[in-house]
This record gives structure tokens, C-alpha cells and sequence, in this order.
């Protein structure tokens, strides 16, 4: 019997730990890879945080908050209020059991410890099976372009709640970045039978993983199908403000939007493209882009839509 490939998904946070988290059920232990975006990591009261790794390993680990989606269940907030007395910036929410993982990463880098080595010790001691990659262990950092100026991604997407007009997006120290190595390599040795593109931002999430250089061409040089879940159902973003940008940017709300988007930056890289059940009639338009569209229910509610969702991605024919 041949052993199964592995599968590598790229993600930003909430929406696409999700998938991961579905993928991640569906498969052998150790068998999925998840490359994270870092460019809305930043330094904040001293610490390294690393929203979208969090995010993948709270998720993976089955610790993730449910409602926010982004930290710990069963969070306390007393170091926040203790931080509010003395007038220090509370805007950026840090849960108690949180703090620990940004005062470990920060103590760990410090010493000189890569971010990659980091995160797979990290996933160690949370018991996360699954591999989980930033992006690049070198700092880049996304600026969101708006109607208030320039402002680092935290501050456009919490301090400010996503409320300035977004006229674009740059993504600074990415030109002299180098995609994660563990990546690169296993891309060299075609260790994946399926590439999935999460249903991430667009532009915030997957545009800084596949601008880093060279990485999205590794990608389409891979044998493997590059498979991307639309993150915009039935004109509207399931989390977070990718809609509101793509109205803000002049661009059409819709899933053919979102393909004509992956089309145009990143040509021939998408082999197939999985829109939700209620934008079926976006399908033609689609495979006029030269891509394959498989239709399919992208909502994922409970466990079990994550692993449907999962299954049906990986199908290798039909849709
Ligand atoms: N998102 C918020 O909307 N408000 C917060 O206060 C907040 C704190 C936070 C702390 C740690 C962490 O890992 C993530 C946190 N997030 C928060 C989520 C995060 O900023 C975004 O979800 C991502 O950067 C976008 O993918």
C-alpha cells in the first residue's frame, strides 16, 4: 500500500483554523501542515504575539474560545484590569493563560530561538499532531492603506474595529523575507498530494503567505491541486471584514470576485476553486477563469461541517 500524502493548507486565523481543524480530523495524525500568516504579528506591552498561530494552535488543540474564535476557553481577564488601573494600553485583549503563551514565545526568541522552532514547540507541548509553520521566521508586517493613513493591522483590525475605508494594503519587509525552509523543502520533495488554500482573507491572510518570494510559484510547480474554499458566501465575508474591503476596494462582493482575484495576482496557480451552495450560479463565470469550481455547503457551524467540508476538499474528482 502507498502511504498517503501529505496535505498542506495555508491559513490566516479563525475562518481557516476551521478547515484546519476539520482537515486535522479527517486525516492520520502528523499528516497535515499548516502554514500560518504572520503579517498581523506585532509587539504589544512588551511581548511577541503571534495572533495566527495562536489562533491555528488553540484551534488544533481544542482550546480555542468558542465564540471569539481567537483565544483561550474559559479565559480570566485580571492581568488586563490589573493593567487598566495602572493606564496601560488595554485595547488588545490578553487573557491570563494567554500572556503565558506571549511571555513564553517573547522569553524564547529572546534567547534566540527561531519563530518556526517556536511554534513546533508549541504544538509539542499543547499536543497538536499536526505541523504548524509561520510563514517566514523573518518580520514582515502588514499596513492597512486607509482613509485615517496608514495603520499597522492590529490597530485597523482591533484598536480601530475595522472601521477606516481600506484603499490598500502593503505588506513591509516582504521583498527580503524567506518563506519558511521546512516549507520550501518539502515543496522540493512533492511531499503533498493536496494544496488548500483556506477560506482566509484574501488579502490580509493568504496575500502575505503568497507574496513572500518564491513561494506561491513553488506552489503551482507542485504536482499537487491547489484547492481555494471561497471565504465570501452569498456576497458576505463568514468572519471578519473581507467583504467590507472588497466593497472599499471597488471590487464586487461575491465568490467570482474572490477567484478573479487568486486569477489575476497569481496566474495558473488555482487548479480548483469551492464556492458555497448559495453562489452555485457563479459557477460558469468561474470556469471561464480556466479553473475548476466545485459547489458544496462552506459553512462550517459545527464539527461535523468542519470535516465535511474537509472530505469534500479533498476529493480528488467530481464536485
Ligand atoms: N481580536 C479582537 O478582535 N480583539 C482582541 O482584543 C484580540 C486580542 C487577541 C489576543 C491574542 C490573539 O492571539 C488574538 C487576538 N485577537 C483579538 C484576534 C486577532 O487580532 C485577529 O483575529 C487576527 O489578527 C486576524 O486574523
Amino acid at each position: 500500500m502507498t502511504k498517503a500524502q501529505d496535505i498542506l493548507a495555508l491559513s490566516g486565523g479563525v475562518g481557516g483554523a476551521k478547515l484546519a481543524l476539520g482537515l486535522a480530523d479527517i486525516l492520520v495524525p502528523g499528516q497535515l501542515h499548516v502554514v500560518a500568516n504572520t503579517g498581523d504579528d506585532f509587539r504589544h506591552l512588551g511581548l511577541h504575539i503571534s495572533p495566527d498561530i495562536d489562533t491555528l494552535l488553540y484551534t488544533l488543540s481544542e482550546r480555542a474560545n468558542p465564540v471569539q474564535g481567537w483565544g483561550l476557553e474559559g479565559e480570566t481577564w485580571n492581568t488586563m484590569a490589573a493593567l487598566e488601573q495602572l493606564g496601560a494600553e488595554t485595547w488588545f485583549r490578553l487573557g491570563d493563560r494567554d500572556m503565558a503563551t506571549h511571555l513564553w514565545r517573547t522569553q524564547r526568541l529572546h534567547a534566540g530561538l527561531r519563530l518556526s522552532a517556536c511554534t513546533a514547540e508549541l504544538a509539542t507541548r499543547l499536543g497538536v499532531a499536526s505541523h504548524v509553520y509561520p510563514m517566514t521566521d523573518d518580520q514582515v508586517s502588514t499596513t492597512v492603506h486607509s482613509d485615517r493613513g496608514d495603520l499597522p493591522f492590529q490597530h485597523y483590525f482591533v484598536r480601530h474595529q475595522c472601521e477606516p475605508v481600506v484603499t490598500g494594503f502593503s505588506f513591509d519587509g516582504i521583498s527580503a523575507a524567506h518563506p519558511n525552509r521546512e516549507l520550501m523543502r518539502l515543496l522540493q520533495r512533492k511531499a503533498f498530494g493536496t494544496i488548500v488554500i483556506c477560506p482566509s482573507n484574501p488579502f490580509v491572510s493568504v496575500d502575505p503567505i503568497l507574496q513572500l518570494p518564491g513561494l506561491w510559484l513553488a506552489l503551482r510547480e507542485s504536482p499537487a491541486p491547489v484547492v481555494v474554499v471561497s471565504p465570501i458566501v452569498a456576497g458576505l465575508a463568514i468572519k471578519g471584514p473581507a467583504a467590507k474591503m472588497m466593497a472599499e476596494l471597488g471590487m464586487e462582493v461575491s465568490a467570482l470576485e474572490v477567484a478573479r482575484h487568486y486569477c489575476r495576482r497569481y496566474p495558473g496557480l488555482m487548479d480548483r476553486f469551492v464556492i458555497d451552495d448559495s453562489d452555485a450560479t457563479m459557477a460558469g463565470a468561474i470556469r471561464d477563469l480556466g479553473v475548476d469550481v466545485a459547489v458544496t455547503s462552506t459553512v462550517m457551524k459545527s464539527r461535523a461541517d468542519k470535516q465535511a467540508l474537509a472530505r469534500f476538499v479533498l476529493q480528488r474528482d467530481g464536485g
